[in-house]
């Protein structure tokens, strides 16, 4: 072949004709020794668990690669409607073991590492949580980017990429202390920069109007302060279907004209601190679960996805066919992960109307029917409102757009109710009084098409509570999208021994159909299954207990019922309530009462915002009741506490298989829905649970036999705040007033005194929210 029949051939090889990366264990531990020796140029005498896990990604990701580009194309040509799900928060856990098992390559992987001496379980155990999220919010859109993947449906996540996620919790004289999570200091082999794809994002600067050449009013934002947002994709696998779709996180970086212009005013070390100011948009995870009010970078944060996001969809939309919108709606979809991404109501119609020349009719029309809002909290002082002062300095255009929504809606509300002018106050967009507010949750409602909550009992009340109004002006928009959770990862990945037996019995395909579960009833009272089913709880048990013990010190009986509680620590979902039941077991011990016994090992773990007093106090409470009892050799056999620092996605694969019961103990009303309640339920442990949230559908999935039900419901807790007397409920009890005296006597803190009185203070209070004492005597 000469030069030029060379050029030619390999100018008409195109990119697609590649040729597919093996998928045997030879292929994998050919690719694995050239990535190891020549990619990443380590030996023999560099052998380190870093490394080999480094390339091992590598020989994955090279595989997704191919199956990403293929979908992408295969999304362009079809030219479907596209979804795009809008959160400040994926909170993805580990990667690697979910990229194996959705290529169909774990055992091959094992195998192949077994060929190199390598134990593949090491190497997964030392990837680092993506901890981009504070709990069931931010998972519940990874599990959506994994289901959606799974079902070949067309979504794209986008997010924020933080250089600091959730934090690590440690626990210092059993106190929580929160240290940086700073996850990317290795590098993150799963993402892809794409700095091709950068938008700019504005801030602070005023508006101009101006006529254009039809004579119409167009606005002009000048002056911004503007920032750049560098996406970096990460690849979502589907469940060996070929299918990789994408989630596309934004880092923001400074411009280079702003630092110029400060520069050439001779100001260098200004222009340099401005930098600063643009990157720690993206520098770290606010860790709070209910609301962090008025923080001025939080809103930075919330408008900067929203604005890149759509820039980024619109760019491609006007790419493929100018500045036509007429069929925009038709085609694509944006999901808001609660109203924390509602900016890109306002700001998809300053994009349609001041970029794209829309004029506010018709870019109302695309904007109300391409959003989608889901809700995920019935607690009202958890719905968002920011400043209306802090909008018009930081996003002055934005706040002029909704001023004319909240003017539209209001005139619509005024049509249906003539002279309502009660209503008009309490629907209005914003809350009035002397410091104006702009109420999220509204804007996010009048936006959209859609409406959700995430539970049926939350849905409900939702709609006969929060967006009452809401839902008299315009019921078609609400509806309800019960959680759910992948049972890939959820049961395939983090419990293989029960994966095996599932697919020895029922065959495989579970993992995409659950309702084939269903085939294991006639199984249910057959002798040798039963066994098999134990000896898989057994050994997940024993994982358990070896992590209980390398992480608490505490020894774990396996034998023992495992009787666990993790998830946020808040006090709607009572771990206080579990904490007194811990103690009246120890009660019943000191009185000698065990004649009745089954031993016990309750574990709780959870993380607390850093500014909620009682939550950390609670957390203090749970290790001085751990301490105590696991030193008391009367309670040796009998009963264990351990309080598990750190608890994350990793931990929960861990933690949900080698469980026995499930805790799932919220005020009824009060929990959207869970879904730490599904992963117990679905790796066979049986829920201890009020009538909250999700809880209620599982139980009707599995029957009242395998739910212990206890509780007042979300009706009568209503009815019961009017006449609570904890008082008279402890006075009445003699276990909870036992349990009551040892808290206050200050049997948990002999050596900190009255640390426990707010704790005791929140459970006698006539007032408090949570009614634990109301639950207690049902609970135990
Ligand atoms: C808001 C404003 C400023 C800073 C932070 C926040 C913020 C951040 C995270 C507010 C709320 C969250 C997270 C809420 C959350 O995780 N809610 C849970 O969502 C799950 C998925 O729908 C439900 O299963 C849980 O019931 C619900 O508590």
């Amino acid at each position: 072949m000469n030069d030029k029949q060379l050029k030619q051939s390999l100018l008409s090889a195109s990119l697609t004709e590649l040729p597919p990366l093996g998928m045997d264990v030879l292929s994998l531990v050919n690719d694995f020794r050239r990535y190891y020796t020549h990619s990443l140029g380590r030996d023999r005498h560099s052998r380190s668990t870093h490394y080999a896990y480094q390339a091992l990604v590598l020989i994955l990701r090279e595989r997704l690669m191919e199956r990403w580009k293929q979908t992408r194309y295969a999304y362009e040509e079809t030219d479907c409607k596209q979804a795009y799900y809008l959160s400040l928060e994926f909170l993805m856990g580990r990667a690697l073991g979910n990229a194996m098992l959705n290529l169909g390559l774990e055992e091959d992987t094992a195998l192949a590492l077994q060929c190199l001496g390598m134990e593949l379980e090491e190497l997964a155990e030392s990837e680092h949580d993506a901890g981009l999220g504070n709990g069931g919010l931010g998972r519940l859109a990874a599990c959506f980017l994994d289901s959606c993947a799974t079902l070949q449906l067309p979504v794209t996540g986008y997010g924020i990429r933080y250089d600091y996620g959730m934090f690590r919790q440690q626990l210092a004289d059993g106190e929580q202390v929160e240290e940086p999570d700073h996850w990317l200091r290795d590098g993150n082999p799963w993402e892809i920069e794409r700095p091709e794809y950068t938008q700019r994002v504005r801030f602070g600067g005023r508006s101009e109007f101006q006529r254009d050449g039809a004579g119409r009013l167009a606005a002009r934002w000048v002056d911004t302060n503007d920032v750049l947002a560098i996406p970096y994709d990460v690849p979502i696998p589907g469940y060996q279907n070929g299918t990789v779709n994408t989630l596309r996180l934004w880092k923001a970086a400074a411009t280079d004209e702003f630092d110029l212009g400060e520069f050439n005013a001779g100001l260098y070390p200004e222009s340099v601190a401005a930098k600063n100011t643009a990157e720690q948009i993206t520098l770290v995870l606010y860790p709070n679960d209910s609301s962090e009010n008025g923080k001025e970078l939080r809103l930075r944060q919330q408008y900067f996805l929203a604005s890149a996001s759509l820039q980024d969809v619109l760019a491609r939309w006007v790419g493929i066919h100018g500045n036509d919108f007429t069929r925009f709606a038709e085609k694509n979809v944006f999901q808001l992960n609660d109203t924390h991404p509602s900016c890109a109501v306002a700001e998809l119609m300053r994009l349609l109307m001041d970029k794209h020349g829309l004029g506010w009719d018709q870019a109302w029309e695309i904007t109300a029917r391409t959003m989608a809002y889901t809700n995920h909290t019935l607690l009202p002082e958890a719905l968002e409102k920011w400043p209306v002062r802090l909008f018009r300095r930081l996003l002055p255009r934005l706040l002029e757009i909704i001023f004319e929504i909240n003017a539209r809606f209001l005139a619509e509300v005024a049509r249906h109710w003539p002279g309502d002018s009660e209503r008009l106050r309490r629907m209005s967009l914003i809350e009035e009084g002397r410091e104006p507010m702009v109420r999220m949750a509204y804007l996010a409602i009048a936006g959209s098409f859609s409406v959700n909550g995430v539970a049926a009992l939350h849905s409900r009340l939702l709609v006969e509570g929060l967006f009452r109004d809401f839902f008299e002006l315009w019921p078609h928009k609400f509806n309800n999208k019960t959680n759910g959770v992948t049972p890939r990862r959820w049961l395939a990945r983090c419990n293989p021994g029960l994966a095996r037996l599932l697919d020895e019995t029922i065959g495989s395909g579970w993992e995409v159909d659950l309702d084939r579960l269903r085939g294991l009833l006639p199984l249910a009272e057959d002798g040798a299954f039963r066994e098999r089913w134990r000896q898989v709880k057994r050994a997940n048990k024993e994982r358990l207990a070896q992590m209980v013990a390398a992480e608490c010190g505490v020894a774990f009986d396996p034998q023992a019922l495992f009787d666990v509680q993790v998830k946020r620590i808040h006090e709607y979902k009572r771990q206080l309530l579990d904490v007194l039941h811990v103690i009246h077991l120890y009660d019943r011990i000191k009185r000698g009462d065990t004649t009745t016994w089954t031993p016990r090992c309750v574990l709780i773990g959870g993380k607390a915002a850093p500014g909620y007093f009682m939550a950390k106090r609670i957390i203090k409470l749970i290790n001085n009741v751990a301490l105590v009892i696991n030193a008391d050799p009367e309670a040796d056999l009998l009963l264990k506490v351990a309080f598990l620092p750190n608890y994350r996605v990793s931990a929960m694969e861990t933690i949900a298989p080698g469980s026995d019961l499930s805790e799932q103990i919220s005020t009824a009303g009060k929990e959207a829905s869970g879904t730490g309640n599904m992963k117990f339920m679905m790796n066979g442990a049986v829920t201890i649970g009020t009538l909250d949230g999700a809880n209620i559908e599982i139980r009707e999935e599995v029957g009242d036999e395998n739910f212990f039900l206890f509780g007042l419901t979300a009706e009568q807790v209503e009815e019961r705040r009017h006449h609570y007397d904890p008082g008279a409920i402890i006075a009445s009890d003699e276990d909870l007033e036992r349990v009551v005296s040892l808290l206050s006597s200050g049997h948990f803190n002999q050596l900190e005194p009255r640390i426990f009185d707010p704790i005791v203070h929140a459970i006698t209070n006539p007032f408090d929210p949570w009614l634990i004492a109301a639950d207690f005597r049902s609970y135990v």
